[in-house]
């Protein structure tokens, strides 16, 4: 193994690169991942994050595995914005049940400069004032709109690829793959820390999975952040019956994007309802270090905090402090 791969920070990653990283012997690439994981991150340690949907439903844009698409027949309850107090509420709920970071997704395709922006400004600021991260994820935005959030305390705007670009069209139409990356950039130029991943188990290969991993590990700077979410299939999206993600194709994922991106928090997100302690207990050892906790993730259910607590216990891991 060669010394560029033990965690030095690249921006030049070729598919190639990924695949033979990813290739390698399971214990290997373990190996690989811990030691890149040990020199940047606190092995014990995983950061929790709570998810609030702020605006749910009815949103116009074609995402083949959303819930919240307005175009599939799902039983995700629309709602308008919420009002500030409950957001404030919900987070400090989350705080003292161990969350340090809050995130708020709307369902929208981009923001607009509306009254509803507004309040999301205001949500922004108190979340902030109440002394924890704040995520939003509100679709599209401009270098104003970003600058708006930094000012209003913004710590990251989540923003996912979704998946490698060649195997993008198959998932949505409705807004291209440089749409994607210009968000990122306005986000990156207001200051604002980036969260940007994708969604495993939407039928695409190994290597359109590599392919995403490569576009992001070649951002200078990288992401702070990373989500890797396995699909949550559901009924009435093109992809209620995808068949489910192989649990190791999920590890080997994460070790990869571990090495690749030494310093990224790397979130098991979405889809752990549907996994094994073993399975997340794997996805840790290879350098997953922040969960989601909650009932709820958006819309769809999560590991609720018990179980997330029994997990951590036995695994003899803490979450992060503030
Ligand atoms: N509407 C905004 C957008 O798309 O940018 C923000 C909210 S959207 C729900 C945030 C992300 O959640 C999506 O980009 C997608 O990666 C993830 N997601 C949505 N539905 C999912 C599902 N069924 N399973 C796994 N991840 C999902
Ligand atoms: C991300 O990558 N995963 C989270 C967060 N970013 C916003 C959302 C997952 C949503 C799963 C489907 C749902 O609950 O609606
Ligand atoms: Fe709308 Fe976001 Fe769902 Fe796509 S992922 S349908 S943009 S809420």
């Amino acid at each position: 193994m060669s010394a560029i791969d033990s965690g030095n920070i690249r921006h030049d990653w070729s598919l190639e690169d990924l695949r033979s990283i990813y290739d390698q012997s399971l214990p290997d690439l373990l190996f690989q991942a811990q030691t890149v994981h040990r020199r940047f991150h606190d092995p014990r340690r995983v950061q929790l994050c709570t998810l609030l949907s702020i605006k749910t439903g009815a949103c116009p844009e074609d995402c083949a595995y959303c819930p919240q698409s307005a175009r599939y027949n799902t039983e995700v309850e629309r709602e308008s914005l919420l009002e500030l107090e409950p957001v404030l509420e919900a987070a400090r709920a989350a705080r003292s049940n161990g969350s340090t970071r809050f995130c708020m997704g709307a369902a929208w395709r981009e923001i607009r400069d509306n009254r509803d922006f507004e309040r999301v400004l205001e949500m922004v600021r108190g979340v902030a004032a109440e002394g924890l991260e704040v995520c939003c994820t509100l679709g599209m935005l401009n270098a104003n709109q970003a600058a708006r959030l930094a000012e209003a305390g913004l710590t990251a705007y989540n923003h996912n690829l979704d998946t490698g670009p060649e195997y993008y069209d198959q998932v949505v139409t409705t807004r291209s793959y440089e749409d994607r990356l210009n968000t990122l950039l306005a986000v990156r130029s207001a200051g604002v820390t980036v969260c940007s991943g994708g969604i495993l188990g939407m039928g695409e290969a190994v290597d359109d999975r590599l392919g995403m991993l490569a576009v992001l590990a070649n951002l200078d700077p990288h992401p702070e952040s990373v989500p890797i979410n396995a699909l949550v299939p559901v009924e009435g999206t093109p992809l209620g019956d995808a068949s489910p993600l192989d649990s190791l194709e999920l590890v080997r994922m994460i070790a990869t994007a571990r090495v690749v991106l030494p310093k990224s928090r790397v979130r098991l997100s979405a889809g752990r309802t549907a996994m094994s302690d073993e399975t997340q207990a794997l996805c840790f050892l290879a350098g997953a270090n922040s969960i989601f906790t909650g009932e709820r993730l958006l819309t769809t259910p999560n590991p609720g905090r018990d179980r997330d607590h029994r997990l951590l216990d036995k695994l003899g891991m803490v979450p992060m402090e503030a």
